[in-house]
């Protein structure tokens, strides 16, 4: 380990950093010239625009991202903590600023906070199996909800399986809200863990988190919340949710695949054992034990993925060149303009989820007696990509009764002309199957 990685160089740059501007006056966002920072938007699939519409999948890459990967690889490929040479200490120094600038996006208090994962699946992980396994037992009560994506369920099942605890679900209304009333009632459990989505994946809504975190901690619960879904399209204050942990991926944030992030309370991870052993997440190892190396590293095990996390260092401080604000209201307008011009120009469309107010930038929809897998496939031949199929939530598609649906998800170059074409797209697939 090199200073660079042990000093707290990270967090003092981390205070200097300027708060997150409130109120931008910068104006809307411009997504057409945007757009231009995307390359692979120059695609032309089947000869046709790329209208790209599978962010909540992943997300498109900036070419500032790309290019910062291309830059390590290039200049100073070198293993971070270990070399003492000069392309060694570049390495673990932009390694470790990318941490700083990813605790500036969501405002955590500590660059040390963060730490990195491959995706929030893992990060979720993380904190089921080093955290859970210390802190749950038989007939403990953990609480989530019918809205999780799987990387937020199948951790907590084989956790309570294992420890025989008791999984609890907060039900959703018909429009897709979480019923807090009820949860009120699974609080009288008194749950050692809360995990939510702070978006949902599927149905686009925005949970109120805050308040959430309120009552579970007044009934004596932990809080972690998945936030894949709202870190690249919302503002995110981890300090401001009050949550103990937040989870989130950099493949869906404009960063690359291979990056995510573990943030919790410093002296929760403090507490916490490892979750993976080897190198570099020791201070000292003897033949028969070993002392583990402070948080974060002492839950990053072996070579990290250097590049990946760079990207996403340059990724977070894009979205916050943007302005989370103007995202969020970007992709707000862009939902209202789609749930007013689908069911007009899209006769018998299913919408599924809340009005814009309460959503992100997600959109479910099923075509009258057209499977969703034909709607995508259809699609894409005007160069339309959309998901289709349970989107890793079946117990919430079980819920809504549906077997699968489509899906459109937003991004920062999202315009109106995407919107416009996937009405279009739509109704060429009903002319298609003649309805
Ligand atoms: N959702 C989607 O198309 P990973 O795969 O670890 O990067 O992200 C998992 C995950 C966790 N929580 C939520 C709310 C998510 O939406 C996802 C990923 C993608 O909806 C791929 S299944």
């Amino acid at each position: 380990m090199t200073d660079l990685a042990t000093s707290p160089a990270a967090d003092l740059a981390h205070a200097a950093a300027p708060a997150p501007a409130s109120a931008d006056p910068r104006g809307p966002l411009d997504a057409r010239a945007l757009a231009a920072d995307f390359p692979i938007l120059a695609q032309r699939p089947h000869g046709k625009r790329l209208v790209y519409l599978d962010s909540a999948a992943t997300s498109q890459k900036p070419t500032v991202v790309i290019e910062a990967m291309d830059g390590y690889y290039r200049e100073y490929n070198a293993n971070v903590h270990r070399a003492i040479y000069e392309i060694g200490e570049r390495a673990t120094q932009e390694y470790e600023a990318a941490r700083v600038k990813v605790a500036r996006l969501i405002n955590a208090p500590a660059a040390h906070e963060i730490v990195w994962t491959r995706n929030a699946t893992e990060a979720v992980n993380l904190v089921a199996y080093s955290w859970g396994r210390r802190n749950i037992g038989p007939g403990d009560a953990i609480v989530l909800t019918e809205m999780e994506h799987h990387a937020n369920l199948v951790p907590w099942q084989i956790l309570a399986q294992e420890v025989d605890g008791d999984l609890e679900f907060i039900p959703i209304t018909d429009d897709g809200l979480l019923r807090l009333d009820v949860f009120e009632v699974l609080l009288r459990l008194r749950p050692k863990l809360v995990a939510f989505t702070h978006v949902s994946n599927t149905l686009g809504t925005i949970n109120p988190v805050r308040e959430m975190v309120e009552m579970a901690h007044a009934a004596g619960a932990l809080v972690l919340v998945d936030g894949a879904q709202a870190v690249p399209h919302l503002p995110v204050d981890v300090q401001a949710l009050g949550a103990d942990f937040y989870v989130f991926s950099g493949h869906k944030m404009l960063g690359p695949t291979g990056s995510g992030v573990l943030w919790g309370r410093r002296e929760l991870l403090d507490a916490m054992p490892p979750f993976m052993a080897g190198g570099d997440m020791i201070r000292e190892v003897k033949l028969r034990r070993s002392e583990y190396n402070d948080v974060p590293w002492k839950f990053e095990a072996g070579t990290p993925d250097i590049s990946a996390a760079i990207g996403l260092g340059v990724a977070a401080d894009y979205l916050r060149d943007l302005g989370m604000d103007r995202v969020r209201e970007h992709e707000r307008e862009l939902v209202a303009y789609a749930l007013d011009l689908l069911p007009r120009e899209v006769p018998g469309i299913a919408l599924y989820g809340p009005s814009a107010d309460l959503r992100g930038g997600v959109i479910a929809f099923n075509l009258p007696a057209i499977h969703p897998h034909d709607v995508a496939q259809i699609l894409d031949r005007s160069g339309v990509c959309v998901r289709a199929g349970h989107h890793c939530t079946m117990p919430l598609h079980e819920r809504l009764d549906l077997a699968a649906t489509a899906r459109a998800s937003f991004s920062v170059f999202t315009t109106r002309d995407d919107i416009d074409a996937l009405a279009a797209g739509l109704r060429e697939v009903q002319r298609v199957f003649g309805v």
